[in-house]
């Protein structure tokens, strides 16, 4: 049984599931002998965010007890109109019309968790660990970082290997994201690079490994949720940051304060969240999800349902050429004449083109095409387009990047269902 498998889709089956058990994870509520519910310190603090006020009865709930005023997206603290896919471990998607905007806010950006968040983030006391093949271990304060690197800000794109898994059919387990696993928020961190040079990289260097300080679904202390790395030439690139800063602002909880990796670019599973260790190896990583069929692909192509033996599985690297329209809405009611616009990225690479069609493929339209604000950031574009009469029209996009690869209309299936880049439609009415 995977992960994926065992989840529960609402915050009320999971707690009727095993009441105390959910007590502990989702508000670190301590059961006793005459069956009443204690919050710890820390869990009163949730459940009170979760609800927006204290709560002065508290110590009268029942175990198993979720406060009524909890709907189903009130676990995604700070979050806004994203989509709840699964909430043990919490995940959500940002619907393509909220993801409008250049720099996706803070509140928009979407949440992928392996695990259960710490519930220690201060980052007053927090520490990042740099081990294995290093001339200088150190362990580093944010103040720290802050003091001993240069600070810098960039707008990256961070998309989940697995956006776009809901289309592969037959179906792919695990969270059944659509369109909207992707943001490009504006972090400020220091460079990964200039932290491992601090350090004195080994020349038998090859790999990073990456820890956070999540806990396992499981409770397990010896598990560890996710634990992924990139390779050395990767780490060494100067817009992998390790970030401390989220639009200018604390980091959501939830993606990872006080302290993550941000790996434009790549499957943004190598972005570990609430990172504390970064540990340099002589060879490929084979933490939590880097082995079986998590985060790879079989080194060929294969039908779809085919089933892969795992050792023809690779690691997935940069991700592929894609566009996302963020206005219109898909299913709008619009007048003869729109702006059609979004974003468009590729891995480590910058897209050449963005082309439009409002006939399902048959003619296309090039759209204008900003270059990205820094490497690592997604591309603007937008495209005027007149409709010639009433009726229901799809908008299609499709990005082509400086390799000359451009998006495909059908799914290259794979078993895990990653890495789906195909064209974003959009259905409209012209009235
Ligand atoms: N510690 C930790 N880091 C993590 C994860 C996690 O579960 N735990 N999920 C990874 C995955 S699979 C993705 S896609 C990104 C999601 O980042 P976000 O939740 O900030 O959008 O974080 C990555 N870093
Ligand atoms: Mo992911």
């Amino acid at each position: 049984m995977t992960l994926e498998d065992d989840k529960k889709k609402d915050i009320h089956s999971f707690f009727a599931a095993d009441p105390e058990k959910a007590d502990k994870e989702f508000f670190g509520r301590v059961a006793n002998a005459d069956r009443r519910g204690f919050l710890k310190k820390t869990g009163l603090a949730t459940m009170a965010a979760m609800v927006g006020a204290s709560i002065p009865f508290h110590r009268n709930m029942p175990v198993g007890f979720v406060p009524a005023a909890l709907a189903q997206e009130s676990v995604l603290i700070g979050k806004d109109g994203l989509t709840l896919l699964n909430d043990r471990p919490i995940n959500a998607e940002t619907p393509p019309e909220l993801l409008d905007d250049a720099i996706t806010p803070t509140s928009r950006h979407f949440v992928r968790n392996n695990g259960i968040p710490p519930e220690d983030m201060n980052p007053d006391t927090w520490t990042l660990t740099i081990d294995g093949f290093v001339d200088n271990p150190m362990v580093l304060t944010i103040a720290d970082l802050k003091e001993q690197f240069e600070v810098v800000t960039m707008a990256l794109t961070l998309e989940c290997g697995g956006n776009g898994r809901g289309f592969f059919n037959p179906p792919a387990s695990g969270n059944q994201w659509t369109y909207g696993a992707v943001a490009c928020a504006e972090w400020t961190g220091v460079r990964l690079r200039d932290v491992l040079e601090k350090a004195g990289v080994q020349p038998n260097v090859v790999y990073t490994a990456h820890y956070g300080t999540d806990t396992h679904l499981s409770g397990d202390p010896n598990k560890v949720p996710i634990s992924r790395g990139i390779p050395i030439e990767k780490a060494m690139t100067d817009n992998v940051l390790i970030a401390f800063e989220q639009n200018g602002a604390a980091m959501n909880p939830l993606n990872g304060a006080p302290l993550r990796l941000v790996v434009p670019g790549w499957p943004a599973s190598t972005a570990q969240k609430w990172l504390n260790r970064i540990q340099l190896r002589d060879q490929v990583h084979d933490g939590a999800k880097m082995t079986g069929k998590s985060y790879r692909v079989p080194a060929y192509p294969v039908a779809a349902g085919e089933d892969v033996p795992e050792e023809d599985f690779v690691i997935i690297e940069r991700m592929p050429v894609k566009s996302l329209i963020t206005f219109p809405a898909n299913g709008a009611d619009i007048g003869a004449a729109t702006q059609v616009r979004g974003h468009a990225w590729s891995g480590d690479r910058t897209i050449e083109k963005v082309q439009i069609s409002i006939d399902f493929g048959a003619t296309w339209q090039m759209a204008e095409l900003d270059d990205p604000v820094n490497s690592g950031a997604w591309q603007n574009w937008r495209a005027d387009i007149t409709f010639p009469k009433a009726g229901y029209y799809e908008v299609w996009a499709r990005a082509t990047d400086d390799a000359g690869i451009m998006q495909p209309f059908a799914i290259d299936w794979n078993p895990k269902g990653y890495l789906n880049n195909t064209m974003h439609r959009v259905g409209l009415r012209v009235s």
